[in-house]
């Protein structure tokens, strides 16, 4: 086994009621458990088994053709459900931006408002399957994007916005519809309640 689906940091029912444990269980342990285990099938005995999957996103125009659509789909929807868990925390736990954050998303959006307007917004639109995103451009400057299916914005030749994401909500409707069914704006508006911040800032402060 190459790449392993990684424990959530949290239990199944610590992000209610924004996200409900139903959801997470099969979301985790079904969805993402699904993406590694295609991903193995596609590069297992191939030389880019011991690529991190950061290097295999963000060389996925490089791959061999016969494995790049696998990659693309299964090795982005791993990156970014990793991504994902580890962006949430329980209500009332994740802090808040703040320092330099805090001061980019200011600088960029003009406010912490003006940020959640314009992610929502990009969430919102995505048509069908996908995410929306906060990165850090390779100049440094944040963006909010959103990508198809599982693309991600550290797919060069791919991404509409390349960059280092540092925040990803899935708006797939595996992540939301049990509780939320149709309601894809309830639930990008339950997200701030469980963002962690403070894991945001630290992906913040590496890619700066
Ligand atoms: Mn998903």
């Amino acid at each position: 086994m190459t790449f392993s689906l990684p424990d959530l940091p949290y239990a199944e029912n610590a992000l209610e009621p924004a996200i409900d444990a139903k959801t997470m269980n099969i979301h985790h342990s079904k969805h993402h458990a699904a993406y590694v285990a295609k991903l193995n099938d596609a590069v297992s005995g191939t030389e880019y088994e011991n690529k991190t999957i950061e290097e295999l996103c963000a060389g996925i125009k490089n791959l061999p053709a016969e494995i790049q659509g696998a990659v693309r789909n299964n090795g982005g929807g791993h990156f970014n459900h990793s991504m994902f868990w580890t962006s949430l925390a329980a209500p009332g736990t994740g802090g808040a931006p703040s320092g330099a954050l805090a001061a980019a998303i200011d600088g960029t959006f003009g406010s912490m408002d003006g940020f959640k307007e314009k992610f929502a917004a990009a969430a919102a639109t995505r048509f069908g399957s996908g995410w929306a995103w906060l990165c850090v451009q390779g100049d440094g400057a944040l963006c909010v994007c959103s990508s198809p299916n599982q693309d991600n914005p550290l797919m060069v030749g791919v991404a509409e916005c390349p960059g280092t994401p540092i925040l990803g909500l899935d708006v797939w409707e595996h992540a939301y519809y049990l509780h939320y069914q149709n309601r894809r704006p309830d639930y990008v508006a339950a997200f701030w309640d469980v963002i962690d911040w403070n894991a945001v800032s630290e992906r913040f402060a590496a890619a700066s």
